[in-house]
C-alpha cells in the first residue's frame, strides 16, 4: 500500500513539475531597468546572496519571480537534489526548508532567512 501511495505522489510530481515550470516561465515579469552602473552595483551586492530552493516548490517560484522582477543575479542552489547544498542548508539554517536566502556580510557572518514573504520583503527593501 505504501508503495502505491509513494508511486502515486511520484507520478503526480512528474506531471505537475513541468506544468509549474512552464507557468513560471510564462508569468515571470520583466526585470526592472537600471543604468549599467546601478546594475553593476546591484550585481556586486547580490554576490553575497544565495537562494536555497527546490525547482518545483511554489514558494520558491514566488521568490524566483521576485528575483527576476528586481533584476537580481542571485545564485540558486538546489537543496533537493544536490546533497552538498542540502547539508549546508541543514547545518547553517537548521532546517531543510525552502526557500531560504543565505545572506553573507562583509565580516564573514551569515544570516539564513526562511519564509518566502520575508525573503521578498528583504529583497524589496534592499533592491526595490
Ligand atoms: N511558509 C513557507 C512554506 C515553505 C514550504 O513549505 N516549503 C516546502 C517545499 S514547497 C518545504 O521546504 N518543505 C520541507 C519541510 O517543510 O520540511 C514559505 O512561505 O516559505
Amino acid at each position: 500500500m505504501r508503495m502505491i501511495i509513494r508511486g502515486f505522489f511520484r507520478l503526480l510530481r512528474l506531471v505537475l513539475t513541468p506544468i509549474m515550470l512552464i507557468m513560471e516561465k510564462l508569468s515571470t515579469p520583466k526585470a526592472m531597468s537600471r543604468s549599467p552602473e546601478e546594475q553593476a552595483a546591484v550585481n556586486e551586492a547580490t554576490s553575497d546572496l544565495a537562494l536555497y530552493q527546490f525547482r518545483a516548490c511554489p514558494f520558491c517560484i514566488k521568490v524566483r519571480k521576485e528575483i527576476a522582477r528586481l533584476g537580481l543575479n542571485i545564485e540558486l542552489r538546489d537543496a533537493q537534489h544536490d546533497s552538498v547544498h542540502r547539508e549546508a542548508l541543514l547545518a547553517g539554517g537548521g532546517n531543510v526548508k525552502v526557500p531560504c536566502l543565505l545572506i553573507k556580510d562583509y565580516r564573514g557572518g551569515e544570516q539564513w532567512l526562511y519564509e518566502s514573504d520575508e525573503i521578498k520583503g528583504f529583497l524589496n527593501q534592499r533592491f526595490g
